[in-house]
């Protein structure tokens, strides 16, 4: 065998088990700090970075116990009710919390005031003047998602203004929405119930500028490498939801097939996303009397609970998957505490959605539990 053949396999099999451990890492809940430091101390060679590891053990175990993270980013044009669905949320997660007893809670203090004055606002106020101004400039929040009284995952919640999606591509905001979204863990697509009240038509499809979003969907999936697999979850929150005719909490099956067809790229086979429909409203009377009708959220918590169900289904699989040679963590970290833990979490989270049509491509599930196979 000639030297540089030799040089070049060895560089072969040092790269596919490189690529192992990098994607074993991926699936392991620890901060990018500690990843960083873990691909570094590989970096320098087999045996330090044992050592490096056991050195690092005690620390990545509290790691690992902390709550996971989850990055939502809400989207929809101009108007849609994204800012008036945030305030609905988080005030009604506050003080009901869902069926099974899971409930948020603000992380900074000055924010949950500012959300709360936004709501007596909305409540008590009369005319166009009870509802907050369009955003600006783009907001990010922080929730904590608990459960008896314990966080067992972090929210961060981007509110981006509704222009952004106009922006054309080479536009530094719009560079970093995309950028944004390939680390998040679920996608809020809002669209208001106005465009689907009366069925598909394409002048709907053009009035709820559902091509913008395609556009941007598009370039996304292009960009995170989603695979039918391991695919981006997006909600399509159907906001104003108290327009659509008798609406009760569920979308109907007429709306259901006209966002099908605005959103075609989601629902064909193979396709990388994973699709969550869900209508939420601030309150029935509103479709009727939007300046005095009753504040009464419906239905608020269901996409959150979506997107969190996702991240800790991701998570679950990635404590579950046999580990190769490579699997250090395995060894070293009882997972097993967490894994049960986070297995009754997700048992209950996927009760809460049984009304929720939810499609894997083109095919209609019935239960994330059972499609993930946990
Ligand atoms: N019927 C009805 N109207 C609503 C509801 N929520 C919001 N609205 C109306 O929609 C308007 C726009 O809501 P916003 O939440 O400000 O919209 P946005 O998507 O944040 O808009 P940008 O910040 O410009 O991107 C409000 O001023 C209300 O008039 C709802 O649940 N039902
Ligand atoms: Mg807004």
């Amino acid at each position: 065998m000639l030297r540089s053949e030799i040089i070049q396999r060895l560089v072969q099999a040092w790269r596919s088990v490189k690529q192992e451990f990098l994607e074993e890492l991926e699936n392991i809940p620890l901060s990018s700090e500690i990843k960083e430091r873990l691909i570094q101390a590989w970096k320098s060679g087999k045996q330090s970075f044992i050592e490096d590891v056991e050195r690092m053990k005690t620390e990545i175990e509290e790691i690992i116990r902390m709550p996971l993270d989850t990055k939502i980013m809400m989207l929809g044009t101009s108007g849609t009710g994204k800012t008036c669905y945030m305030i609905g949320m988080q005030v009604y997660m506050q003080t009901v919390g869902t069926d099974s007893g899971f409930t948020i809670t603000s992380v900074k203090h000055n924010q949950a005031r500012t959300i709360e004055e936004q709501w007596m606002k909305m409540c008590e106020g009369e005319g166009s003047e009870r509802w907050p101004a369009g955003t600006d400039v783009t907001v990010g929040y922080s929730f904590n998602f608990n459960y008896a009284n314990k966080t067992f995952a972090k929210f961060n919640w981007v509110d981006y203004r509704g222009g952004a999606l106009d922006d054309d591509e080479d536009n530094e905001e719009r560079k970093s929405l995309v950028e944004e979204l390939c680390t998040s863990d679920c996608l809020f697509l809002c669209l208001s119930a106005e465009y689907l009240a009366k069925g598909f038509t394409p002048g709907a499809a053009l009035k709820a500028r559902v091509g913008v979003m395609n556009a941007l969907m598009t370039e996304v999936a292009a960009k995170k490498n989603s695979t039918p697999e391991n695919p981006f979850p997006v909600a399509i929150v159907v906001t104003k939801a108290d327009l659509l005719d008798n609406f009760n909490g569920s979308i109907k099956e007429n709306a259901v097939e006209v966002i099908k067809k605005f959103f075609k790229t989601l629902f064909v086979p193979g396709s990388p996303w994973l699709t969550g429909i869900i209508g939420v409203s601030l309150g029935k009377e509103l479709a009727e009397k939007p300046d005095s009708g009753e504040i009464d959220p419906i239905e608020v918590h269901l996409p959150v609970t979506f997107g969190v169900l996702c991240k800790l289904i991701k998570h679950a699989n990635g404590l579950a998957k046999p580990k190769g040679n490579w699997g250090f963590l395995s060894k070293i970290i009882d997972t097993n505490v967490e894994e049960t833990e986070i297995k009754n979490r997700i048992q209950q989270l996927d009760l809460e959605l049984a009304s929720v049509p939810i499609y894997a491509g083109n095919q209609r599930i019935t239960s994330l539990l059972k499609w993930a196979k946990l």
